[in-house]
């Protein structure tokens, strides 16, 4: 059985993965407007990816007895002041998805609840790739300086993304 504690936290994180997800859906629009259809169907895939994310602990909760309790989904940003700097956004954001998920595997580590831990380690693992993901493209926008035809190059790249495979439910990746 979860602890209330931990119960609370995973409750938490799931919030922050819809919250993860509504947060690059808000960088596909944004993508939209500047007419970069690359990186806004890069922006849909990992939105598409976070969902996955936030159900994985869901199934999980249910699975160990938990109960799921969805709370409100705070409001992205809209606008940022280009798409270098919507990418260091998220780049921030997944290093913010970092600390919480450390936090998560420390909890889980102080209760010797090896499954929730054992869950958080995947989870650790994928937010290696997550910051490799977002930080490979932002240096490349960057080397181009953001604009012109490397934009667009790039653009053309961030296209073929694609979706993200199902994961299996719970702790297993
Ligand atoms: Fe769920 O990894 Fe990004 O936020």
């Amino acid at each position: 059985m979860l602890s209330q504690k931990l119960q609370d936290a995973l409750n938490k994180q799931i919030n922050e993965e819809y919250y993860s997800s509504y947060l690059y859906t808000a960088m596909v629009a944004y993508m939209e407007s500047l007419n970069l259809d690359g990186c806004a169907h890069w922006m849909k895939m990992q939105a598409e990816e976070e969902h996955q994310h936030a159900h994985k602990i869901f199934t999980y909760m249910v699975d160990r007895g938990g109960r799921v309790e969805l709370q409100a989904v705070k409001a992205p940003p809209q606008e940022w002041d280009s798409p270098v700097e919507a990418f260091k956004a998220a780049l921030e954001h997944e290093e913010f998805m970092t600390r919480n998920i450390n936090a998560l595997a420390d909890l889980a580590q102080s209760e010797h609840d090896h499954a929730t831990n054992n869950l958080m380690q995947w989870y650790v693992t994928e937010q290696v790739e997550e910051e490799a993901n977002v930080d490979d493209i932002l240096k490349k926008l960057e080397m181009v300086g953001g604009s012109g035809q490397g934009l667009f190059m790039i653009d053309r790249e961030l296209m073929t993304r694609p979706a993200p495979a199902p994961l299996t439910e719970g702790g297993a990746a």
